[in-house]
């Protein structure tokens, strides 16, 4: 009697449970502060178990107390057709971008964007509203430059419309939403950077050019490529390996004639200063005594289909099984496989196809209700849940993996898939695009918008990857390629051969050119990626960002920023906005920068001071120990600048063995300009740095002599 009363009254208590949950889906069920300018709220049917923990938090948010009255942004929860939704109202005239990897103009305001992670070979499908990657993060930028970014903290399929309000839809559980408030974009890219993580320190090598295709074989042809750099002088640090170098496309082998013997080709590329980076898929051939996949199946490491079985998809190799990459013993037995792999002197990874792209799965993709096993803080739940995250999850196990091989390298990972937050594990490629104007268009602010969504190493497929460029368009993208953060030409598997120096004397001397340019701009180079690892700000920034408040500069996406300092115009660029102010031209291998027609001109902020090295074949030559320092006054006549060195390799920079040196330029009462350089943190020890200054003015650089004693004087020429 007395236990039927208590389920009564329990059935009861569970009726006016589900009846507050209904009504107050609507509402806002729990809001906090978390951090200076950053708030979260919680719908009022948040389910956590559906959602937490979160993907792109490094933690679990602390709450500080009630929302401060700062915090203007603020989502309004509500449910429509069954789904989940939140819309926001923003600032009329605030102009909105990040969502990461898209298609289209920097500038997303009245775009749409599905969150779904899908293998889109030149963008087609939905009109590219949704690509390989998935960042739910929006950043406005009001009239005023004040900014604030929208979190999503949600992993399941999401629309994003960048109206006003703005509107998300969650094809899943109601989110959680975190919304950063503060003066500057910048300043929200830093918060965002605290609360995802930032990019590790990348390996110098990982800056240079890299020469790729699918698919460079045999070795024979790989050893050719490389080695037609070195005799025709074009700058290049690594050649990539492509599906081809597989036995029968089996991830973890080498094919026995093309590929006997990967240790053999590593030392001739690495005797020649070349890195190799090599290609693996998540997908494993299901063979019996094939030892990826027999080690998988007794393991029991495979993404299981709804009825509790591995599921079988097919891709390069034939029927494959994927690993479950939310189990840890997944993760640790993946990452041990890279032991064998890398020991034959691999130097990176290429991780492709893990949005995961199944051939013969619906949609491209595995179905919805396949089943990941979870373990540790991860849930069990449907891929429906997991699949924007199932690349993440993979290149963190390879990360993991290679690092624990090579404790004493930096890993360098490239993957296809990716989402907010996966910055912490790898760096990005934008996919297949094609070689076409309108594509090598859109790659700037592709990459931009990256950039703004927490990942500064991106790039895409220089030259297009479907179909083969003209001169002239291979020409252009070899010149505005060496700035993109991550510079890879790369092209598939029927196109012509797209290597600097195929397309005839005239495209290689531009390539060269271009090439060189990033060389001798490593220094400053080097210095933003330790910028971007420490503070989460972008590598490549849109022009936007040199005046906030200026809103003509708001929609450029031809013309970008390296770091604040220096601007890229490309010369195709239509009346591009540039910012106010002192931007003066320079010139860094002979080059007429303004009137060359293909190299971008770039221009050097008044008030800045960069450091430039030598002209280099590979980073194996890098050296800081002689470098000009570029110097643009402003209108006080003052500069300042910095850079960053360490050995550019290893772990070594953790315990002190970095250099910061500053540079400072006024001029003298005499009428003399004077540079000092003085180290102002890290204990490296740099020996016999020799400086020289450039100056840059309107007519040219004047050239000081080489000095080392850490202040430069030189007459100015009036
Ligand atoms: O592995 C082959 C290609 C690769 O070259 C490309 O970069 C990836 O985006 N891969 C896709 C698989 C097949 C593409 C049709």
């Amino acid at each position: 009697m007395r236990t039927n009363r208590i389920k009564e009254f329990s059935f009861a208590i569970s009726i006016i449970l589900s009846l507050i949950l209904v009504v107050s889906c609507g509402e806002t069920k729990r809001q906090a502060q978390i951090g200076d300018g950053i708030a979260i709220y919680y719908p009022g049917n948040f389910i956590p178990e559906r959602v937490l923990p979160s993907m792109a938090l490094l933690e679990e948010p602390v709450e500080k107390g009630s929302v401060s009255s700062g915090m203007k942004i603020k989502p309004e929860f509500y449910q429509e057709n069954g789904k989940n939704c939140a819309r926001i109202a923003v600032d009329e005239g605030t102009d909105l971008y990040g969502t990461g990897e898209v298609a289209g103009d920097l500038n997303r305001t009245g775009k749409e964007v599905t969150l779904w992670n899908t293998d889109n070979y030149t963008y087609a499908k939905d009109e590219g509203k949704r690509l390989y990657q998935s960042h739910p993060w929006i950043l406005g930028v009001r009239k005023d430059g004040t900014s604030f970014g929208i979190l999503v903290d949600n992993t399941w399929k999401q629309e994003i419309k960048l109206t006003n309000p703005i509107e998300i839809t969650s094809e899943g559980p109601a989110s959680r939403i975190i919304v950063i408030e503060k003066e500057t974009p910048q300043a929200v890219l830093e918060a965002l950077g605290q609360l995802t993580g930032t990019m590790e320190m990348p390996p110098l090598w990982a800056l240079g050019y890299q020469q790729c295709r699918y698919s460079y074989f045999p070795d024979s042809r790989v050893k050719e490529v490389a080695s037609e750099f070195r005799k025709r002088n074009i700058p290049c640090d690594v050649i990539w390996m492509d599906i081809h170098y597989m036995q029968d496309f089996k991830i973890f082998t080498f094919d026995s004639i093309r590929f006997p013997n990967p240790a053999e080709l590593n030392d001739y590329l690495h005797g020649i200063d070349f890195k190799s980076v090599w290609m693996i898929d998540p997908g494993a051939k299901k063979e019996e005594g094939y030892f990826v996949y027999d080690q998988g199946t007794d393991g029991n490491y495979w993404v299981q289909d709804s009825t509790g079985n591995a599921f079988v998809g097919s891709v390069w190799p034939g029927p494959c099984s994927f690993p479950d990459f939310t189990m840890p013993e997944t993760r640790a037995w993946w990452g041990g496989l890279y032991k064998d792999f890398m020991a034959t002197g691999i130097d990176g990874v290429w991780n492709d196809m893990n949005e995961p792209a199944v051939f013969d799965g619906p949609d491209n993709t595995m179905p919805e209700n396949n089943y990941h096993r979870g373990g540790g803080e991860l849930p069990a739940d449907v891929h429906a849940r997991y699949h924007d995250v199932y690349g993440m999850l993979m290149v963190k196990a390879s990360r993991e993996g290679i690092l624990k091989t090579n404790p004493d390298k930096r890993p360098f990972v490239l993957s296809r898939s990716n989402y907010l937050g996966g910055q912490r594990y790898a760096a990005t490629w934008t996919g297949d695009n094609a070689s076409t104007w309108e594509q090598f268009k859109m790659a700037t602010p592709m990459v931009l918008n990256l950039g703004l969504s927490g990942q500064p190493f991106s790039g895409p497929d220089i030259g297009g990857y479907k179909g083969d460029p003209d001169t002239s368009l291979l020409a252009n993208w070899m010149a505005v390629g060496a700035f993109y953060p991550f510079s890879r030409n790369h092209t598939e598997v029927n196109g012509a051969n797209q290597e600097p120096y195929a397309y005839g004397d005239e495209v290689e001397e531009i390539s060269r050119i271009a090439l060189e340019r990033r060389y001798r701009l490593l220094p400053y180079l080097y210095t933003l990626f330790h910028e971007a690892s420490e503070t989460g700000l972008p590598v490549m920034r849109p022009v936007f960002f040199a005046d906030v408040t200026d809103l003509s500069l708001r929609n450029e996406d031809e013309a970008f920023l390296w770091g604040g300092d220096l601007l890229i115009v490309p010369k195709w660029a239509e009346n591009p906005a540039l910012p106010k102010g002192t931007w003066t031209s320079i010139s860094l291998v002979g080059e007429d920068t303004q009137n060359d027609p293909v190299q971008p001109d770039l221009k050097l902020r008044g008030g800045a001071i960069i450091p430039l090295g030598k002209v280099i074949q590979s980073t194996e030559d890098y050296s800081t120990d002689s470098l000009t320092l570029l110097v643009c006054l402003d209108e006080a006549k003052k500069a300042e600048g910095e850079l960053y060195s360490d050995a550019g390799n290893g772990f070594e920079y953790r315990n002190g063995q970095y250099a910061i040196d500053q540079f400072k330029a006024g001029v003298s009462g005499e009428n003399k300009l004077v540079v000092s350089c003085s180290k102002v943190d890290g204990d490296l020890v740099e020996e016999g740095c020799y400086y020289r200054v450039g100056l840059v003015t309107e007519s040219g650089i004047q050239y000081s002599d080489w000095d080392n004693d850490g202040e430069i004087e030189m007459p100015l020429v009036p």
